[in-house]
């Protein structure tokens, strides 16, 4: 008896808990966004997976003073219920993971050929043909081999040191020089928002990357509007109004087949005039002749730019399309100034070394990776971590 009273107390418990948490989220996302200390520019940073998850506090509810916040009448649509981002942290250690199990063969491969006893003519052809195979490209294979061929003259030998020198080169082929800065440049100056353009072909996973950004942006409580602006289809803007939904983003939009210049320009005017601190204009894949969207991504950043400065474009990639993915990059960064890259369904390829070639290619770093359809599934990439989950 006396069980089951603690079992119906500690239910009654949970529920109040549940019922307190979702009208806290509700609250929060009605109030007016606070503003951002000086200090926060430029987010979406790697951060160490294994430091402790980071608390998102909000303001003490007594500073409110809007008058929206009333609570409604009990008979009123009810409060949707809105997910609750992954903090970074844990969302790292998962992928992570994720990223070993897809590409740990190519780099248990290159081992166990860097490990043989005699590493004769036979074995660097070997070597040679595991990289181009898994798209690091010509001349950085090359470059790669050579060094690993001068280092393991000196320091070759065991297992061990095989994988350390590996290591240190592959981390000098995705990280060369001083490091690539690759924070997301998510904050705008002057009061005005960040302007995140998002480019690239079909079913590269444009939109869904706009949706994960939206969430880690949101789960670090930063305010966000999202444009539709691919107007071509209306799955496309439903498909971008439901990941506004679950995280309670406004997404502006217009009827299909509106000039997407039109909304890209209204999302940010909404942005600009509502003191949101992102806009993430989401835009059409179609990759119609060079001219046509030149002359289209042109007009969209340029009546954007009539608000607020572009912060940040960047070109979303699907990582299992190898050499055709390269060219379309190409032509992309000829067309708008391309400034991250975002490299999606690496959980599906094992063929990480696109990171290489792409990041060479267009001069511009890798950002974000994405690693499943999941809405978690994207993380801001890391050199250290890439490398050793490519190692296995
Ligand atoms: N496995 C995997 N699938 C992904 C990833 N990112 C996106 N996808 C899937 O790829 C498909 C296309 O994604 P969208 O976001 O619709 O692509 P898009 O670039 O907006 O496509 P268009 O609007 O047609 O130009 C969807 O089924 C996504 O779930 C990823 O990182 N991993
Ligand atoms: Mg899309």
């Amino acid at each position: 008896m006396e069980a089951l009273s603690l079992i119906i107390l500690a239910i009654a418990g949970v529920g109040v808990l549940l019922v307190g948490a979702v009208a806290g989220l509700v609250v929060t996302r009605r109030r007016k966004p606070a503003p951002l200390p000086d200090t926060h520019t430029d987010v979406i940073v790697p951060t160490d997976p294994d430091a402790p998850p980071v608390e998102v506090s909000s303001p003490p509810a007594t500073i409110e003073t809007v008058p929206e916040l009333e609570p409604e009448p009990a008979a009123e649509a009810p409060a949707p219920v809105l997910d609750k981002p992954e903090s970074t942290a844990s969302r790292l250690v998962r992928l992570r993971q994720r990223l070993a199990g897809s590409q740990g063969g190519l780099g248990r491969g290159l081992l166990a050929l860097l490990s043989r006893e005699r590493l004769d003519e036979d074995t660097w052809e070997s070597i040679e043909d595991v990289l181009i195979g898994a798209d690091i490209g010509v001349a950085p294979t090359q470059e790669l081999v050579d060094r690993l061929r001068t280092r393991m003259r000196v320091e070759g030998g065991t297992a061990a040191e095989a994988r350390t020198v590996l290591r240190e080169e592959l981390i000098n082929l995705v990280d060369p020089g001083e490091g690539l800065d690759r924070r997301l440049k998510v904050s705008g100056e002057d009061g005005r928002p960040g302007v995140v353009l998002v480019v690239g072909v079909n079913g590269a996973g444009k939109t869904t990357t706009v949706g994960k950004i939206a969430r880690i942006l949101v789960a670090e409580d930063r305010s966000v509007v999202l444009g539709a602006a691919d107007t071509f289809r209306a799955a496309a803007v439903e498909q971008l109004a439901t990941w506004g939904e679950r995280v309670d983003v406004d997404v502006v939009c217009g009827p299909e087949g509106t000039d997407p210049a039109s909304v890209a320009f209204d999302s940010v005017r909404q942005g600009v005039e509502t003191g949101v601190d992102t806009v993430i204009v989401d835009t059409a894949g179609r990759l119609q002749n060079k001219q046509g969207l030149m002359d289209e991504l042109g007009k969209v950043k340029r009546v954007i730019e009539k608000q607020a400065p572009v912060t940040e474009v960047l070109l979303v990639l699907d990582a299992t399309t190898g050499q055709n993915g390269m060219i379309q990059a190409r032509v992309f960064s000829d067309v708008v100034d391309v400034t991250g890259i975002v490299l999606t369904k690496l959980d599906g390829s094992a063929k990480g070394g696109i990171v290489v070639a792409v990041q060479r290619e267009l001069g511009v770093p890798v950002k974000l990776v994405g690693l499943g359809e999941g809405a978690d599934d994207l993380a801001p990439f890391d050199a250290g971590a890439f490398v050793d989950a490519l190692l296995g």
